[in-house]
């Protein structure tokens, strides 16, 4: 791992109070529990500090948002006359490192956030003029449901909301030296969803991390960063801009979530308060999968959130006259549905948002989100238990929700799919092909447990056989829902350039009355479940619906870059990819609420599952790479059941070592058993064989 390499560093020159929220969101560390924007150390226009906790809310309904913890990273008396700022992002040590001109002369800093002891956090600051600060600056604080104080010489301070809340206590310490005087800080937080912690726990740890010491806990914090990214970090030799960006996005993703406990990972993680921090699909599709396969036990605190929240999803269901489990499509503390009914629009005209009481495949992509889990582990206590009963109450709540016809097929009507540009449409292809999916693993599941008795099984089998999905095996397409190949043909990729907000620039009518497509819909079914697709059919739908997805959502560049690589037609999936990498880097489409973490969790899986064609199917692991030309090499390691496998392919050549051995498919030749030796391969004709 050579840490020098430039692409492991993100640097932002200079200060722009318009981008300033960008480029803290952009610059935060997160150690999976707090996360702490990379705003400067002293007050400049435009500048907030901030620190988020994951799953600790407060309001309710809609209105349901983070709590806003107290800061850290301030430092007193130095109001900056020239804000000229350097930041730099040390993503291999997780470290924040700043460089500004104060009024009394340079100042720079380190900042990082644990990740070996999450809610413990360190400040380095070298310059002259610096003293202790006795409060620590506590910035964003509401006094109503905070305090602050101070004890033995250590400031602390709290804040909560109706049931969870933050402590956190800091100490100071100044030492002086020939260039100016070095400020250490050492703080810790203790956070909880359910309870409010006290401040004395807080000083007790303190204390405890004191022993430590500052530069013991930097170096242990190191040594977990690099345990990480020995694990996870993907290499793309050619690509240096690539590169950089593919490290970005793992960065933010493995500051998202910690193990244990249960994980609530927000639309935009801990990097910023975006969506208020409510959880959606995001987190189960997007995000859960890039955990299952770099720290399972991450995983398996994200789906622990879900299982936690199943008895509020079964009267959620119960509620509207359905069986099983209806999950929130936004989903906050208790599991009960906190999406808006209502926002202003474009012209301050309310505009009512339906996915709460229609976009229902979340549903589906909780259970997606188990199985996923499972085939990446082989966690089998988990598969029995908690999965199971969340595959099987997912699978309840389809069974009442389809309506059966008169001739027998299933329909699931007056739903909003991926696709939220239409809206209440009927059999959304998307949607009715995960409840499919849906039932028949729960079904399969069940039967192997021996649980559930075999009426309602053959129900489910009957259902899910009935259900109508909008397949022309003449053409090959999906219809994305009922009567959408109506619409009026607009191909949006020929009128602006992509990602477009396309209801914001032409209209939401016009485009509710047009084939564009808001974010991949159909094409979704193709990376989720290939095998639950009509076989062949990937060619023709994305020749088809590609050119009318305007990417108005972040989750979906990268959803097509993956597919677009596994069709081989890599400019395009070259182009793709490149939207997904770059949307929060060069702030695309505004980074200032956080960044998009699941379009980060999507660009991992564009790479492992599409470019390198991995994937778990059961028992084994499918390995199928390929790369374009551009690109010299392609490394990705994975964590398949108990083995540490490792992928290296060049050109027509790949080396797949695993330790433990695992089983695993290359191409279509017979599975084998890999070891710590390198097994080596060879493409001839498009197919892979064993290097001689
Ligand atoms: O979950 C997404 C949805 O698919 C599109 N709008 C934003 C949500 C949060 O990222």
């Amino acid at each position: 791992m050579d840490a020098d390499d430039p692409s492991w560093s993100v640097v932002f020159d200079g200060f722009d109070p318009a981008m300033e929220r960008s480029r803290a969101a952009q610059l935060t560390i997160a150690d999976g529990t707090i996360g702490t924007s990379g705003a400067p150390p002293v007050e400049l226009p435009g500048s907030r500090a901030e620190v988020i906790t994951a799953g600790v809310f407060s309001g309710t309904g809609a209105a349901t948002d983070l709590v806003r913890c107290p800061t850290w990273t301030r430092l007193g008396g130095h109001p900056a006359v020239d804000p000229e700022l350097r930041r730099e992002l040390n993503l291999y040590e997780g470290v924040l490192y700043q460089e500004m001109r104060t009024t009394r002369g340079r100042v720079h800093t380190m900042t990082f956030s644990s990740l070996a002891r999450p809610g413990v956090v360190g400040l380095r600051a070298g310059g002259p003029g610096l003293t202790p600060a006795s409060d620590l600056l506590w910035t964003g604080l509401d006094t109503a449901t905070g305090a602050t104080g101070n004890s033995e010489g250590a400031s602390w301070a709290r804040v909560h909301g109706e049931c969870g809340g933050a402590a956190i206590a800091a100490r100071d310490e100044v030492r002086q030296d020939a260039d100016g005087a070095q400020l250490d800080r050492l703080g810790v937080y203790v956070t909880a969803p359910t309870r409010r912690p006290g401040v004395a726990t807080a000083l007790r740890r303190l204390a405890a991390m004191e022993q430590i010491g500052f530069d013991g806990l930097l170096a242990e914090h190191r040594a977990a960063w690099a345990l990480r990214w020995a694990s996870t970090d993907i290499r793309v030799d050619g690509d240096e801009a690539l590169q950089r960006a593919i490290r970005f996005s793992l960065f933010h993703l493995i500051g998202s979530a910690r193990a244990g406990g249960e994980t609530a990972l927000g639309a935009r993680g801990l990097t910023g308060p975006g969506y208020k921090g409510h959880v959606f699909w995001d987190a189960d599709i997007f995000i859960l999968p890039f955990l299952a396969a770099t720290h399972p036990a991450a995983a398996r605190s994200m789906l622990e959130y879900r299982f936690r929240r199943l008895g509020a999803s079964i009267a959620a269901a119960t509620e509207q006259g359905y069986g099983g489990a209806w999950f929130a499509w936004e989903s906050a503390l208790d599991g009960r549905d906190v999406t808006p009914r209502w926002v202003p629009g474009p012209d301050g005209q309310p505009i009512r948002i339906w996915s709460g009481d229609c976009e229902l495949h979340v549903v589906a992509d909780v259970a997606w989100g188990v199985d996923a889990y499972v085939q990446w582990t082989g966690d089998q206590a988990f598969a029995d238990g908690p999965g199971f009963r969340i595959l099987a109450e997912t699978a309840r709540f389809w069974a009442s929700r389809i309506e059966v016809d008169a001739g027998g097929r299933g329909h699931i009507r007056h739903i909003v799919g991926p696709d939220e540009y239409h809206e209440l449409v009927d059999d959304n292809a998307f949607t009715n092909v995960m409840a499919r999916w849906n039932l028949g693993r729960a079904a399969s599941e069940a039967r192997r447990l021996g649980a559930l008795n075999a009426d309602e099984l053959e129900r489910w089998d009957a259902l899910a056989a009935g259900l109508v999905d909008g397949y022309d095996p003449a053409t090959g397409l999906y219809e994305q829902f009922a009567g959408y190949f109506a619409l009026e043909p607009l191909i949006i990729r020929d009128m602006l350039p992509r990602p477009v907000w396309a209801d914001t620039v032409l209209g939401r009518e016009r485009v509710q009355g047009s084939q564009v497509v808001k974010q991949a819909d159909v094409l979704m079914l193709h990376h989720l479940i290939p095998e639950g697709v009509a076989p062949g059919s990937l060619g023709p739908n994305l020749a088809y619906y590609e050119p009318r997805t305007a990417h108005g959502s972040s989750l979906s560049p990268a959803i097509h870059a993956g597919l677009l690589a596994r069709a081989g037609r890599f400019e395009d999936a070259l182009e793709t990819l490149q939207m997904a990498a770059q949307l929060d880097l060069d702030d695309l489409v505004s980074s200032a609420d956080g960044v998009h973490v699941a379009t980060m969790g999507g660009l991992w899986q564009a790479i492992v599952n599409g470019f390198g064609g991995i994937r778990p199917s059961r028992d084994r692991l499918l390995v199928d790479p390929r790369i374009p030309a551009s690109w010299t090499s392609l490394e990705i390691p994975v964590r398949f059941r108990q083995s540490q496998v490792r992928v290296r392919a060049t050109g027509d050549r790949m080396d797949i070592t695993a330790r433990p051995s695992a089983r695993v498919q290359v191409g279509s030749l017979p599975v084998q058993q890999i070891g710590a030796t390198e097994a080596s391969f060879i493409r001839r004709d498009g197919e892979w064989e064993p290097a001689a």
